[in-house]
């Protein structure tokens, strides 16, 4: 059996075990019992910038880590510079969410009738407030989230107008921009607003803005693939995913839970990626959550970030096009060396932090075996796994060869007939908003000032090392 063979039988059998010991001890047991998560968030957060107030007084002055002239060159890998509070990414682990690792969440947090995944609803009260919610506080974000997803016309209006060739991902981002006339956050900015309001507003915005994600994401996809076909409106007694999964057009439950799955899957990476920190940049020099959302959504359209979610499925495409049907070992394992020789990346492979599989692509194959174990794109991209990883490292260049989140995603949408890889980033980019709007709460509540690292020039640095 190869070596990534191995791996993968080892972490299938234990993945889905939760280690109760694991759960955060000061999480358990201190649940806010109010459903209105700003009550929430009015009570948790003087607590919160006192601690943080008290850590600097202590240990403003205490050393983190060395900053090298490669990590400069390198786009500052390594450097800890950033504080996010929802989540942080472990390189062998994985993510964990507000200290709670993936099979975690899928276990604690509250599901809908009849489902067996998480409400993406009780991620983003988990990523706000630290605490697994309650049923009826996740049932407070639906409603909320359905109450405020109206969209002002001239959105809609442009949103209609662009011409088919546009991509989804900048109509996205375009569209989020022009819902900045809808910015409670600027408007009070403009009015004189208290520097210990900005939390406030950031929340109101935030909570605007997600809410009318799906919306605008549905609106783009039918413009673009269902022509004539225009959204219906939110269901009020749904859940966000499910209405969103509607919007697009698709009722099957297969769809809808492989939805919320996905929701819950791409929200939060912790604060250094590139969606995550452009939002955070952004919205360091106090530009409203639109404005800084479609930062980190511009960013999320780069092919080496978000948009390896529909590269991936591109070069799977290719893979079943090229090689057919039943494809041998061998004949992959030729095709990733002609993908690697010709100076392209295997989409969906390697990544910045982790070096193990990516927890979320384990979770999403942990769906396809539940519900979709012949499909044979599946079966295809259970066998590029087997594969792949011995390659890279072969290759020797990347430092992670595992797979991550985008080499899964598409699978589960193609399967119940999202065929439509150019849209997919966009589901990623509605997904992204509960993690990076979460964050940015936080940066305000923090009170974290405009950010502005020191750059220097080849001439300097030299100088400044001795180099002759
Ligand atoms: N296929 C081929 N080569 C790869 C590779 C892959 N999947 N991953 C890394 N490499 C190469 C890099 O291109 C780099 O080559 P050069 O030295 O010629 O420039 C070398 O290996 C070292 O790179 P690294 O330090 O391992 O990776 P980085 O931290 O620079 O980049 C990432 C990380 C994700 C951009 C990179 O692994 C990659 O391009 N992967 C494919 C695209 C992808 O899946 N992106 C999604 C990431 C998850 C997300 O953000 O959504």
């Amino acid at each position: 059996m190869s070596h990534s063979a191995a791996i993968l039988r080892k972490f299938s059998s234990s993945f889905l075990k939760v280690n109760q010991n694991l759960l955060p001890a000061s999480l358990v047991g201190c649940r806010q019992s109010s459903t209105n998560l700003k009550d929430v968030l009015e009570k948790i957060i003087p607590e919160k910038q006192k601690e943080v107030q008290e850590f600097r007084k202590q240990h403003g002055s205490t050393k983190v880590g060395e900053v090298t002239v490669d990590m400069m060159y390198g786009g500052m890998r390594g450097i800890k510079g950033l504080v996010t509070e929802t989540s942080v990414l472990d390189a062998d682990e994985g993510i964990r969410f507000r200290g709670y690792s993936l099979p975690e969440c899928q276990k604690l947090l509250p599901k809908a009738k009849g489902g067996a995944e998480p409400l993406p609803e009780g991620l983003f009260w988990l990523l706000v407030t630290g605490e697994i919610p309650t049923e009826e506080q996740v049932a407070s974000i639906t409603k909320e989230w359905n109450d405020r997803a109206e969209i002002p016309n001239h959105v809609i209006t442009m949103l209609n107008n662009f011409p088919s060739k546009l991509h989804p991902m900048s109509q996205f981002c375009s569209a989020i921009i022009a819902m900045n006339s809808e910015s409670k956050f600027a408007k009070a900015y403009s009015e004189g607003m208290h520097k210990s309001k900005f939390w406030e507003l950031c929340y109101e915005d935030s909570m605007d803005l997600i809410a009318k994600l799906p919306t605008v994401a549905s609106i783009i996809y039918r413009n673009l693939y269902r022509e004539g076909n225009p959204p219906d409106s939110i269901d009020s007694n749904k859940d966000w995913s499910w209405n969103y999964a509607s919007m697009l057009g698709y009722e099957q439950e297969g769809f809808i839970e492989a939805t919320r799955l996905y929701l819950t899957l791409h929200t939060d990476h912790e604060g250094g990626n590139v969606s995550a920190h452009a939002t955070h940049l952004v919205g360091s020099a106090l530009a409203d959550p639109y404005l800084s959302f479609a930062a980190g959504m511009t960013g999320l359209s780069g092919p080496l970030h978000g948009l390896a979610n529909q590269e991936a499925l591109v070069w799977l495409t290719k893979v079943q096009k090229q090689l057919g049907g039943e494809v041998s070992d061998d004949e992959l394992r030729q095709f990733i060396w002609n993908t690697l020789k010709s100076g392209q990346v295997v989409p969906g492979y390697g990544h910045a932090v982790l070096r193990k599989t990516d927890p979320r692509y384990m979770c999403q194959r942990e769906f396809c075996l539940k519900h979709m174990p012949e499909d044979p794109l599946f079966k295809l991209v259970a066998q590029i796994y087997k594969v792949t990883p011995d390659i890279l490292i072969e290759q020797g260049k990347a430092k992670n060869p595992w797979p991550n989140v985008d080499a899964h995603s598409g699978v589960l949408l193609r399967h119940y007939g999202m065929t439509e890889m150019g849209y997919y980033t966009v589901m990623f980019g509605v997904s992204r908003a509960i993690g990076v709007l979460s964050s940015l709460i936080w940066d305000r509540a923090l009170g974290l000032p405009i950010e502005r690292p020191k750059s220097f020039d080849t001439p300097a640095l030299k100088k400044m090392v001795g180099a002759k």
